[in-house]
């Protein structure tokens, strides 16, 4: 055993011609996004040196993968190789007398094999968009003579047509056990799940440790999407019952640009608020699925052209309004409204005091649908003792405002199930799409409506929340 390779733990260095992706695949499979832990760069020769990047579950190693210095002169290689070995087939003895003999014009070479002698198994990776010349067929040569466990994964960086993929796996046919597609920058999580149990079938000797990784990497996955819906409910939840008020005085009553102002304030608060909590919800959840260069943006101007009463609001984030109206209709308390809406009665929210509202934070809904906004009583009875009267915004009215901001929120969930962590560049979670809400069966809709419902009211109905929560998995697990 050397450094590299310990008892029972399984190893496998992933190695390759620099600059083929060979970091940002194991970035990818480890969802490792951070460049401080594994650089992912276009600059060929970025990795100088091998590195081990292990998997640790509950303080124990399960499996590990070395990331390796790219071949930089494998034809010159094999040919020292062959110098050494003589005629015949050169076997692990002979790489061993290069790794010691040769210089450090083969520095790179003698640093990947390393690993290998040890006994680390070998994830070749390719890119088949790349002719397939001599230096290729000496690196899998080279490879050969390890006689390790050899899986090639063919990592599309560029365009490639089928007849290139087609040869590329013929010529690696015949030298490794496995040939797979993996894409570094667009692999999910299915993909990379494929990728470990791949591994079982080329490396016979850790069956079991391989095994017993993919189910506590799949027991993960699953907790965390419970996770992920705990967090979910507890936003709508919040979302649904946010109000803000202030406070008005007699001459906020009398004047009314002074009224106009106050309550264009209380808007803007109202909309930063909202923004805020999704905030809160997005990055607890981008922390769980351990995304550091996906960006949560929730400034209020992101809001900016949600129109809940338009049509292509309807199809695209909320519920159509035939969906709508039988989930209202299950919903009871919210029944009237929410039938009315789908009926083409609208209630609009906004009165005519605060028509004049405008600025950013209007634009969340345009079209007049404001949420409801009216003067409260402070303390209700006391009117007229001089103790002031409240002014309050929130929720919105339209019904269909739960399921855009469940739809929004699921946009955004998936999006983020899509990036790659081997990816670089920072990338804003805006949720493009949508759509999700609509295709709902009917039971899940009408569990959701109940409670939202609820929710709209002040009053979360706690009883149903098992039902929400068993609801917002089974949509998470659908929309992965
Ligand atoms: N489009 C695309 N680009 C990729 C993919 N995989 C890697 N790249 C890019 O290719 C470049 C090289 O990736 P690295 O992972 O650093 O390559 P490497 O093989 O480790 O390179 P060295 O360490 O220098 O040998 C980076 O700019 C990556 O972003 C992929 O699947 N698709
Ligand atoms: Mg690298």
């Amino acid at each position: 055993m050397s450094d590299w390779i310990l008892k029972d733990v399984p190893a496998f260095a992933v190695v390759g011609r620099v600059n083929m992706g060979k970091s940002a695949v194991i970035a990818t499979l480890l969802e490792i996004d951070d460049n401080e832990l594994i650089r992912v760069s276009p600059t060929p020769g970025e990795t100088t040196r091998c590195q081990a990047h292990k998997v640790i579950f509950d303080d124990k190693e399960c499996v590990r993968f070395i990331d390796t210095p790219g071949f930089s002169r494998p034809v010159e290689a094999m040919r020292a190789i062959q110098q050494i070995h003589g005629p015949g087939t050169p076997g692990l003895e002979t790489l061993r007398k290069f790794v010691a003999e040769a210089g450090e014009e083969f520095g790179d070479e003698k640093r990947l094999l390393e690993p290998l002698l040890d006994g680390a198994g070998v994830l070749y990776i390719v890119d088949p968009a790349k002719p397939l010349r001599d230096d290729f067929l000496a690196e899998m040569e080279i490879l050969r003579w390890t006689g390790r466990p050899r899986l090639a994964l063919l990592n599309r960086r560029g365009q490639t047509t089928a007849a290139d993929e087609e040869s590329w796996r013929e010529r690696l046919g015949g030298a490794f056990n496995l040939v797979r597609t993996f894409d570094a920058h667009s692999a999910r999580y299915d993909e990379r799940l494929r990728l470990l149990k791949s591994l079982l079938e080329i490396e016979e000797r850790h069956r079991d440790r391989l095994e017993e990784t993919i189910r506590l990497v799949e027991n993960e996955w699953k907790r965390r999407r419970e996770d992920a819906a705990e967090i979910l409910l507890g936003f709508l939840e919040d979302a649904l019952q946010l109000k803000v008020s202030a406070t008005l005085e007699e001459s906020d009553l009398t004047i009314p640009s002074r009224r106009e102002r106050k309550a264009e304030l209380l808007s803007k608060q109202y909309f930063a608020k909202l923004a805020e909590r999704e905030l809160e919800c997005f990055a607890a959840l981008l922390k769980i699925y351990r995304h550091h260069l996906l960006q949560a943006d929730n400034s209020v101007e992101t809001f900016t052209g949600i129109d809940l009463e338009s049509a292509e609001t309807w199809t695209k984030w909320g519920l159509p309004r035939a969906k709508l109206a039988m989930a209202a209709a299950v919903a009871g308390g919210a029944a009237g409204l929410a039938v009315d809406a789908a009926t083409g009665g609208l209630t609009h929210g906004a009165g005519t005091l605060f028509g004049a509202i405008s600025g950013g934070a209007a634009a969340w809904f345009k079209g007049g649908s404001l949420p409801d906004l009216r003067i409260d009583l402070l303390g209700g009875m006391k009117l007229g003792t001089g103790e002031g009267k409240s002014l309050s915004m929130g929720p919105p009215k339209n019904p269909n405002f739960p399921w855009v901001l469940l739809d929004g929120a699921l946009a955004r969930y998936q999006q983020m199930l899509n990036r790659a962590h081997g990816r670089r560049d920072v990338e804003i979670l805006a949720g493009n799409g949508g759509g999700f809400t609509r295709d709902f069966p009917r039971e899940r809709r009408e569990i959701l409506a109940k409670w939202f419902a609820s929710c709209l009211k002040g009053s979360p109905n706690r009883s149903m929340e098992p039902e929400v929560f068993e609801a917002l998995v089974e949509t998470l697990e659908s929309i992965e």
